[in-house]
């Protein structure tokens, strides 16, 4: 801290430890009932609530701070149907031949295949652009860090705003996705993260009947 760069107070909200125990448990049971789902509704999901999913995508953590991430938010029927259909030529590749058998029998249990109409049934696709470096309003380039943790955790805030609004998404990584830089325009700096598809689960969705990992196999406590 200096005069250059000042300092504010800051004081995080904090609970008797009954509470604290509490909180932290009717989190978990919240987020554990999140699924990625794929069988989308075509409900209405008003722009302002895509305002105040991506503003909370927003507050992640990022190195440096700063925030190295573009959301390109899409409803317009015309733009989801021809991302759709480059998503699927991807896929396509992916499934016939590009991914190893090993890849394709881990993928069995999900159900997933090449045809992907949640993107054009979905009210709202959010493409998620990393920003590898920054072009300055001169032009000159600037730089970024832990670019790839950086827009990780803000995927993940991104997935738990959407799942706190009561709606449904899905990770969707149609590889290679240069496509979506390409199709949305966007400059040089920017490379497709992830696409994510937005809405309502749709009344007769099913998911995958999976089963998460116990604490002792995903944690190791030193006390
Ligand atoms: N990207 C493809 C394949 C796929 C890969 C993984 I790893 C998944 O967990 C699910 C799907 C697709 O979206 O179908």
């Amino acid at each position: 801290m200096n005069e250059e760069h000042p300092f504010i107070d800051y004081k995080q909200q904090s609970f008797s430890e009954e509470e604290t125990i509490e909180r932290s448990k009717e989190f978990y049971t919240y987020m554990n009932r999140r699924r990625s789902v794929r069988d989308f509704s075509d409900k209405h999901v008003p722009k302002e609530v895509i305002d105040n999913i991506l503003l909370t995508a927003s507050t992640a953590p990022s190195g440096a701070h700063k925030q190295p991430w573009t959301f390109c938010a899409i409803s317009n029927a015309t733009l989801k149907s021809k991302i759709r259909e480059k998503a699927e030529i991807e896929e396509r590749k992916n499934y016939d031949g590009r991914m190893s058998d090993s890849w394709l029998k881990d993928l069995a249990h999900l159900g997933t295949d090449a045809v992907k109409e949640f993107i054009d049934f979905a009210p709202w696709i959010v493409v998620m652009f990393k920003k590898s470096y920054n072009i300055e309003e001169n032009g000159e380039k600037s730089n970024n860090y832990y670019v790839n943790e950086s827009v990780g955790i803000a995927a993940g805030f991104l997935i738990s705003a959407i799942h706190q609004a009561g709606l449904v998404t899905l990770t969707h990584t149609p590889s290679p996705m240069n496509f979506l830089a390409e199709v949305l325009e966007r400059p040089e700096n920017e490379k497709a993260f992830l696409l994510l598809p937005v809405g309502y689960a749709a009344e007769t969705c099913k998911v995958p009947d999976l089963k998460r990992k116990d604490l002792d196999e995903i944690a190791i406590y030193f006390e």
